[in-house]
């Protein structure tokens, strides 16, 4: 297995992924604040930004738009997913194989796992399959950890998502997207308990400039390596002054203060 540094999802050891599945994880319904976001190419055009470490998305996508972008853009393939039209117990069906992944011209994989559904162990077992395929590719595999279902009361809760976090780590995830559990303290923590499996947080719904920033900053603070971010990027009119400042946070660990001066440059 490489060092996840020498890989295109990484730069200096940290992350940027913009993540553009929401079509079909949410449905249009993300789209309408900014409508031209319901364009692939307007975000795969955001996605070139050099800030930007990878773009991840689901195989229609890929298919359709990675060939105008495969100079510019590294594609992140989000394997599994499901619309949330779905009523049952928490569960995601595998859309594409790491093979034809790598075929569409994927520098990793994207793998979203439901501790605590009562699919945990499907989905357990796709995850193992699809891991160790991409071992055999050479591509990092990023784990969507996401604790959801019968089995889970609170899915906000640190302990939780410290859990989820560690369970990447247990699987053979090089990357685990967390959602931000809460505090800059329980933050620490679950980078904590994920040793040499990286951290990212997910950006979760749209927040003010500084909100957004200071969340990021703390990651990163903490020992977190990055972010995986849709809807903070793609539902502003000015996506590039929000990756101008993540690049800021991120990559040159600046103050939110010089992040938002960087905004307005
Ligand atoms: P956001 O930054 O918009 O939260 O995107 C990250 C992401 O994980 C997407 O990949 C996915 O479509 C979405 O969040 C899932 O959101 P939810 O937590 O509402 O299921």
């Amino acid at each position: 297995m490489r060092p996840i540094n020498d890989t295109p999802l990484a730069r200096d050891g940290k992350m940027l992924i913009v993540a553009y599945d929401h079509g079909l994880e949410h449905g249009p319904v993300d789209f309408e604040d900014v409508p031209e976001s319901a364009n692939p190419e307007h975000v795969f055009d955001v996605a070139t930004h050099p800030a930007v470490t990878s773009l991840a998305v689901q195989k229609g996508l890929a298919e359709a738009y990675y060939p105008s972008y495969e100079d510019d853009v590294s594609l992140l393939a989000k394997l599994n997913g499901s619309t949330n039209l779905w009523m049952g117990e928490h569960d995601t069906a595998v859309n594409w194989s790491v093979d034809y992944a790598a075929d569409v011209g994927a520098d990793a994989i994207g793998f979203t796992m439901y501790a605590g559904s009562n699919h945990e162990v499907e989905i357990a077992e796709e995850f193992r399959q699809a891991q160790e395929r991409a071992r055999e590719h050479d591509m990092p595999v990023v784990m969507w950890s996401y604790p959801r279902g019968q089995g889970v009361k609170n899915d906000k809760k640190p302990g939780v998502i410290a859990y989820a976090a560690r369970q990447a780590l247990e699987l053979g995830a090089d990357v685990t997207k967390i959602k931000y559990p809460g505090s800059e303290e329980a933050m620490a923590h679950a980078v904590d308990v994920t040793g040499r499996t990286k951290v990212v947080m997910s950006g979760g719904s749209k927040r003010s400039d500084r909100e957004f920033l200071t969340q990021v900053k703390e990651v990163i603070d903490v020992g977190g390596d990055g972010l995986a971010v849709g809807r903070n990027v793609f539902q502003r009119d000015h996506p590039e002054r929000i990756l101008d400042a993540l690049e800021q946070v991120i990559f040159e660990e600046s103050s939110v203060d010089t992040a938002l001066a960087a905004m307005e440059r």
